[in-house]
Protein backbone atom coordinates (compact mmCIF):
# COMPACT_ATOMS: atom_id res chain seq x y z
CA UNK A 1 0.00 0.00 0.00
CA UNK A 2 1.32 3.44 -1.06
CA UNK A 3 0.79 6.60 0.55
CA UNK A 4 1.39 9.77 -1.14
CA UNK A 5 1.19 12.57 1.44
CA UNK A 6 0.81 15.27 -0.45
CA UNK A 7 1.04 18.44 1.43
CA UNK A 8 0.30 21.75 -0.02
CA UNK A 9 3.27 23.27 0.12
CA UNK A 10 4.40 26.69 -1.78
CA UNK A 11 7.71 27.70 -3.17
CA UNK A 12 8.42 30.56 -4.59
CA UNK A 13 11.48 31.19 -6.52
CA UNK A 14 12.82 34.27 -7.95
CA UNK A 15 15.88 34.57 -9.96
CA UNK A 16 17.59 37.54 -11.42
CA UNK A 17 18.56 37.80 -14.88
CA UNK A 18 20.73 40.30 -15.52
CA UNK A 19 21.49 40.57 -19.25
CA UNK A 20 23.74 43.52 -19.95
CA UNK A 21 24.44 44.26 -23.84
CA UNK A 22 25.95 47.05 -25.70
CA UNK A 23 24.35 50.09 -23.70
CA UNK A 24 21.24 47.92 -23.18
CA UNK A 25 20.50 46.39 -19.63
CA UNK A 26 17.99 44.04 -19.29
CA UNK A 27 16.11 42.80 -16.18
CA UNK A 28 14.12 40.14 -15.49
CA UNK A 29 12.75 38.86 -13.26
CA UNK A 30 11.29 35.65 -12.92
CA UNK A 31 8.99 34.74 -9.63
CA UNK A 32 7.71 31.42 -10.30
CA UNK A 33 5.55 29.67 -7.81
CA UNK A 34 5.30 25.62 -8.17
CA UNK A 35 1.66 25.76 -7.18
CA UNK A 36 0.96 26.10 -11.06
CA UNK A 37 -2.44 26.48 -12.46
CA UNK A 38 -4.25 24.42 -9.36
CA UNK A 39 -3.03 27.83 -8.02
CA UNK A 40 -4.45 28.34 -4.32
CA UNK A 41 -1.97 31.05 -4.37
CA UNK A 42 -3.78 34.01 -2.97
CA UNK A 43 -3.40 36.88 -5.45
CA UNK A 44 -1.44 39.84 -3.94
CA UNK A 45 -3.55 42.19 -3.34
CA UNK A 46 -4.30 44.14 -6.17
CA UNK A 47 -3.00 48.33 -6.40
CA UNK A 48 -3.99 48.16 -9.58
CA UNK A 49 -1.83 50.98 -10.47
CA UNK A 50 -2.27 51.47 -14.25
CA UNK A 51 -1.29 54.04 -15.62
CA UNK A 52 -3.35 55.63 -19.04
CA UNK A 53 0.14 56.08 -21.27
CA UNK A 54 -1.58 54.35 -24.03
CA UNK A 55 -2.54 54.80 -27.47
CA UNK A 56 -5.28 56.33 -28.39
CA UNK A 57 -8.22 53.92 -29.95
CA UNK A 58 -7.73 51.08 -27.49
CA UNK A 59 -8.95 51.45 -23.92
CA UNK A 60 -6.73 50.61 -21.42
CA UNK A 61 -7.13 47.62 -19.42
CA UNK A 62 -5.12 45.71 -16.99
CA UNK A 63 -3.93 42.36 -17.62
CA UNK A 64 -6.13 39.45 -16.89
CA UNK A 65 -5.17 36.58 -18.66
CA UNK A 66 -1.74 35.04 -19.50
CA UNK A 67 0.22 35.65 -22.18
CA UNK A 68 1.43 31.52 -23.06
CA UNK A 69 -1.38 29.76 -21.79
CA UNK A 70 -4.29 32.25 -21.85
CA UNK A 71 -5.57 31.09 -18.55
CA UNK A 72 -6.45 33.37 -15.46
CA UNK A 73 -3.79 35.22 -14.15
CA UNK A 74 -2.05 34.39 -10.67
CA UNK A 75 0.05 37.11 -9.71
CA UNK A 76 2.16 35.20 -7.79
CA UNK A 77 3.55 34.53 -11.32
CA UNK A 78 4.95 37.02 -13.07
CA UNK A 79 8.36 38.40 -14.83
CA UNK A 80 9.08 41.77 -14.95
CA UNK A 81 10.85 43.01 -18.54
CA UNK A 82 12.09 46.68 -19.00
CA UNK A 83 10.04 48.12 -16.00
CA UNK A 84 7.09 46.23 -17.36
CA UNK A 85 5.22 43.45 -15.06
CA UNK A 86 3.68 40.58 -17.37
CA UNK A 87 1.65 38.06 -14.98
CA UNK A 88 1.08 34.20 -16.14
CA UNK A 89 -1.55 31.57 -15.23
CA UNK A 90 1.01 28.73 -14.45
CA UNK A 91 4.87 27.90 -12.89
CA UNK A 92 6.13 27.46 -16.15
CA UNK A 93 4.44 30.08 -18.45
CA UNK A 94 7.64 32.94 -17.26
CA UNK A 95 10.60 30.17 -18.75
CA UNK A 96 8.42 30.43 -22.71
CA UNK A 97 7.66 34.02 -21.83
CA UNK A 98 11.83 34.70 -21.33
CA UNK A 99 11.98 33.09 -24.84
CA UNK A 100 10.94 36.15 -26.37
CA UNK A 101 9.71 38.67 -23.40
CA UNK A 102 9.07 41.68 -26.18
CA UNK A 103 7.04 39.57 -27.99
CA UNK A 104 4.61 39.03 -25.63
CA UNK A 105 4.85 42.33 -24.22
CA UNK A 106 3.94 44.00 -27.92
CA UNK A 107 1.23 41.28 -28.17
CA UNK A 108 -0.46 42.39 -24.88
CA UNK A 109 -0.09 45.82 -25.40
CA UNK A 110 -1.45 46.05 -29.11
CA UNK A 111 -5.02 44.38 -26.96
CA UNK A 112 -5.04 47.47 -25.25
CA UNK A 113 -3.52 45.87 -22.18
CA UNK A 114 -1.85 48.32 -19.77
CA UNK A 115 0.73 46.52 -18.39
CA UNK A 116 1.25 47.22 -14.35
CA UNK A 117 4.94 48.90 -13.55
CA UNK A 118 7.23 46.44 -12.05
CA UNK A 119 8.04 47.86 -8.66
CA UNK A 120 12.35 48.83 -8.83
CA UNK A 121 14.19 45.56 -7.92
CA UNK A 122 17.16 45.45 -6.34
CA UNK A 123 20.13 43.47 -7.83
CA UNK A 124 23.08 42.55 -6.15
CA UNK A 125 23.94 44.75 -2.30
CA UNK A 126 26.58 46.21 -1.48
CA UNK A 127 27.78 45.09 1.85
CA UNK A 128 27.33 47.20 5.40
CA UNK A 129 26.61 51.05 4.98
CA UNK A 130 27.68 54.11 3.03
CA UNK A 131 28.55 56.61 5.62
CA UNK A 132 30.03 60.15 4.42
CA UNK A 133 31.00 58.88 1.07
CA UNK A 134 32.15 55.53 2.73
CA UNK A 135 31.26 52.61 2.25
CA UNK A 136 31.71 50.49 5.98
CA UNK A 137 31.48 47.45 7.00
CA UNK A 138 32.00 45.61 10.11
CA UNK A 139 34.00 42.45 8.96
CA UNK A 140 35.05 39.16 10.47
CA UNK A 141 37.96 36.82 10.61
CA UNK A 142 37.32 33.74 12.04
CA UNK A 143 38.34 29.93 11.70
CA UNK A 144 38.03 29.85 8.84
CA UNK A 145 36.56 32.02 6.96
CA UNK A 146 35.32 35.79 6.69
CA UNK A 147 32.49 37.34 6.71
CA UNK A 148 30.63 38.70 5.07
CA UNK A 149 31.13 36.37 2.16
CA UNK A 150 31.19 37.82 -0.32
CA UNK A 151 32.48 41.14 0.29
CA UNK A 152 30.59 43.12 -2.15
CA UNK A 153 31.54 46.87 -3.26
CA UNK A 154 31.35 49.23 -5.64
CA UNK A 155 33.98 49.64 -8.10
CA UNK A 156 36.58 52.70 -7.12
CA UNK A 157 34.56 53.26 -3.80
CA UNK A 158 36.40 54.03 -0.77
CA UNK A 159 36.14 50.85 1.89
CA UNK A 160 36.21 50.69 5.57
CA UNK A 161 36.23 47.52 7.30
CA UNK A 162 36.02 47.41 10.73
CA UNK A 163 37.70 43.89 11.38
CA UNK A 164 37.45 41.69 14.22
CA UNK A 165 38.28 38.46 14.89
CA UNK A 166 35.70 35.61 16.51
CA UNK A 167 38.78 33.70 17.52
CA UNK A 168 42.53 33.93 17.42
CA UNK A 169 44.46 36.11 15.01
CA UNK A 170 44.40 35.69 11.64
CA UNK A 171 45.60 38.18 9.01
CA UNK A 172 43.51 39.49 5.68
CA UNK A 173 45.08 39.75 2.46
CA UNK A 174 43.18 41.30 -0.85
CA UNK A 175 44.69 39.93 -3.88
CA UNK A 176 45.41 42.79 -6.00
CA UNK A 177 44.77 45.53 -3.07
CA UNK A 178 47.79 46.43 -1.03
CA UNK A 179 46.44 45.57 1.97
CA UNK A 180 47.47 43.18 4.56
CA UNK A 181 46.10 43.53 8.54
CA UNK A 182 46.40 41.90 11.31
CA UNK A 183 42.90 40.64 12.92
CA UNK A 184 42.96 40.09 16.43
CA UNK A 185 39.74 39.06 18.63
CA UNK A 186 38.75 42.22 20.71
CA UNK A 187 37.24 45.81 19.53
CA UNK A 188 37.18 46.02 16.17
CA UNK A 189 39.32 47.83 14.02
CA UNK A 190 39.41 49.88 10.97
CA UNK A 191 41.06 48.77 7.63
CA UNK A 192 40.47 51.18 4.84
CA UNK A 193 41.03 50.82 0.91
CA UNK A 194 39.67 51.56 -2.41
CA UNK A 195 37.96 49.21 -4.18
CA UNK A 196 39.51 48.38 -7.38
CA UNK A 197 38.10 50.24 -10.60
CA UNK A 198 37.74 46.62 -12.19
CA UNK A 199 35.04 45.07 -11.48
CA UNK A 200 35.43 40.97 -10.79
CA UNK A 201 36.04 39.20 -7.88
CA UNK A 202 39.35 39.36 -5.73
CA UNK A 203 40.61 36.67 -3.57
CA UNK A 204 40.70 37.01 -0.05
CA UNK A 205 42.96 34.84 1.88
CA UNK A 206 44.27 35.03 6.17
CA UNK A 207 47.97 35.05 5.82
CA UNK A 208 48.66 34.26 9.30
CA UNK A 209 48.78 31.07 10.29
CA UNK A 210 45.93 30.49 12.10
CA UNK A 211 45.25 26.32 12.91
CA UNK A 212 45.02 23.45 10.86
CA UNK A 213 42.31 25.00 8.49
CA UNK A 214 44.56 27.74 7.15
CA UNK A 215 45.09 27.03 3.82
CA UNK A 216 41.59 26.93 3.48
CA UNK A 217 40.45 29.93 4.65
CA UNK A 218 39.49 32.16 1.79
CA UNK A 219 37.14 34.76 1.12
CA UNK A 220 36.55 36.89 -1.69
CA UNK A 221 35.88 40.70 -2.67
CA UNK A 222 33.36 41.23 -4.87
CA UNK A 223 33.68 44.41 -7.67
CA UNK A 224 30.20 45.45 -9.07
CA UNK A 225 31.00 47.16 -11.75
CA UNK A 226 30.40 51.10 -11.90
CA UNK A 227 27.96 50.58 -15.11
CA UNK A 228 25.77 48.19 -13.42
CA UNK A 229 25.62 50.37 -10.84
CA UNK A 230 24.97 53.27 -13.24
CA UNK A 231 22.50 51.38 -14.89
CA UNK A 232 20.56 50.51 -12.25
CA UNK A 233 20.35 53.99 -10.42
CA UNK A 234 19.38 55.11 -13.54
CA UNK A 235 16.23 52.92 -13.40
CA UNK A 236 15.85 54.62 -9.98
CA UNK A 237 16.70 51.15 -8.66
CA UNK A 238 18.84 52.00 -4.86
CA UNK A 239 21.46 49.60 -4.37
CA UNK A 240 22.09 50.17 -1.05
CA UNK A 241 20.27 48.06 1.37
CA UNK A 242 20.90 50.52 4.71
CA UNK A 243 22.00 53.61 2.67
CA UNK A 244 22.64 56.85 4.74
CA UNK A 245 19.43 57.97 6.68
CA UNK A 246 17.60 60.15 3.29
CA UNK A 247 17.72 64.30 3.99
CA UNK A 248 14.26 64.30 3.01
CA UNK A 249 12.26 60.86 1.01
CA UNK A 250 13.72 61.55 -2.10
CA UNK A 251 15.94 59.56 -3.83
CA UNK A 252 19.59 60.63 -4.53
CA UNK A 253 21.38 61.73 -7.32
CU1 LIG B 1 43.38 32.52 9.76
Amino acid sequence: MRTTASIGRRLVTTAFVVVTGAGLALLVEIALAQSCCSGTAPAAATSGASATTGGDANPAHPQTTCPIEGGKINKAIFADYQGKRVYFCCAGCPEEFKKDPAKYVKKLEDDGITLDKAPATQGPQPSGVLKDGVRQVDYDAFRFGFSPDPLIVRAGERVRLQVTSRDVPHGIMIAGISINAAVSPGPRKAVEFTAPAKPGKYPIECSLFCGIGHGGMKGSLEVLPAKYVKAMEAKGIVLDRTPEPPPSGSQSK
